[in-house]
């Protein structure tokens, strides 16, 4: 297309959020969480996206991705998106790179629907009004009393009937203490809320299967990693033999990544993030070979850098509402969506883009680049 805006500018920053309570899932302990947020401009609009990642990604915008965007033409995000993708070949695409890529991506997407004054659904093309979300978080350092509260906060004070905890606490050495943690789940969020469970890859093989059995007889409806995403012929076989829904994605980075996890069949629900699998471009492609195999797909964490892209997708399953995630979204950004019933409604007050304006004066005590 000719006579188009063009990306003047790329700048990016960095924000570490201490966590509110220590944090731990099956196979991780953290306690501050990095944002690294991108800006490009185009006149006097700019678009905002972001992705959470060490603050080494930041140098990766500075130093490989800032020079092919700048000076290109601001509507042809998928051109864009390929050049980045060219540039970091000898860096090494998937992880910071894509994250960084990602980032950048996210931003175009938010300048382009800003600069023709549209919601980015409309810029997308809507497929659904609302967004389903589930409440996740249920870490394994918090106690009965802080796993209670997080539960009942999302399905009796918002509304949310879906919640997801952490299980395969220590790697899968406390199997005991995972069960007892979904019983007391269950009879926080009572029999009508959807309950579902993350491993991060903690379990071995026969013992996943013996926690999935165990678990099914509570309802459980969504086991997530079940087994490493590394070994993706062990979840298909823990997917076939499973009574619920098992699914991965998270670590998905380029596209045939996940071509190759449908292809093997290892999850009943894709997931994809779009911080980390290449940005909105990428992530609309990987809900289409979703679709394509008759699957839904599911955004992984991150809630308002997906929301515009998960409205517009017809195979959504739900986005991931992630507690860290939240946190972080309404400290730095305004315009952040309300879950409110257990859906959100991206670009229903009109807003244009992704609707998010960084609030510079909350945000400040936590820049660290
Ligand atoms: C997760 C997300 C972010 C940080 C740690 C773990 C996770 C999830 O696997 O799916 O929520
Ligand atoms: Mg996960």
């Amino acid at each position: 297309m000719t006579d188009q805006p063009v990306v003047e500018q790329v700048d990016s920053s960095v924000y570490t959020v201490p966590t509110d309570a220590p944090e731990a899932d099956g196979t991780l302990t953290w306690d501050s969480t990095t944002l690294v947020l991108v800006t490009v401009r185009g006149g006097d609009v700019s678009g905002l996206g972001y992705t959470y990642a060490p603050a080494a990604t930041a140098a990766v915008v500075d130093d490989l991705l800032a020079a092919v965007v700048t000076g290109s033409p601001a509507f042809d995000v998928p051109r864009l998106n390929e050049e980045m993708c060219r540039a970091v070949r000898n860096a090494g695409r998937p992880g910071v790179a894509a994250q960084a890529i990602a980032a950048a991506d996210i931003a175009l997407w938010d300048l382009k629907a800003r600069l023709l004054g549209l919601p980015l659904v409309d810029l997308l093309g809507a497929a659904r009004d609302d967004v389903p979300v589930y409440g996740s978080g249920g870490f394994t350092t918090y106690d009965a009393e802080r796993q209670d509260r997080q539960l009942r906060g999302w399905t009796e004070d918002e509304g949310i009937p879906r919640v997801k905890i952490k299980i395969g606490e220590s790697w899968g050495r406390c199997e005991e203490r995972d069960r007892e943690r979904v019983r007391r789940a269950r009879a926080s969020v009572g029999d009508s809320t959807a309950l579902y469970v993350d491993a991060n890859g903690a379990y071995s093989a026969k013992q996943a299967l013996r926690v999935a059995d165990a678990l099914g007889g509570e309802g459980v409806t969504w086991f997530e990693e079940p087994v490493s995403s590394d070994h993706l012929a062990t979840l298909a076989a823990i997917r076939a033999r499973a009574p619920m829904d098992v699914t991965a994605g998270e670590y998905g980075y380029t596209l045939p990544y996940f071509e190759h996890m449908l292809t093997v069949g290892a999850v009943d629900c894709l997931q994809a993030d779009v911080t980390r699998c290449g940005g909105i471009t990428v992530w609309l492609r990987a809900a289409a070979l979703a679709h394509a195999r008759g699957l839904d797909i599911s955004g992984h964490c991150a809630p308002h850098a997906h929301a515009h892209a998960a409205a517009a997708v017809p195979n959504l399953r739900h986005l991931e509402w992630f507690h860290d995630h939240v946190r972080i979204e309404r400290i730095l950004f305004d315009g952040v969506l309300d879950p409110a019933g257990g859906s959100i409604t991206p670009g229903a007050d009109g807003s244009p883009g992704l609707g998010l304006t960084l609030a510079a004066e909350r945000a400040r005590p936590y820049r660290v680049r």
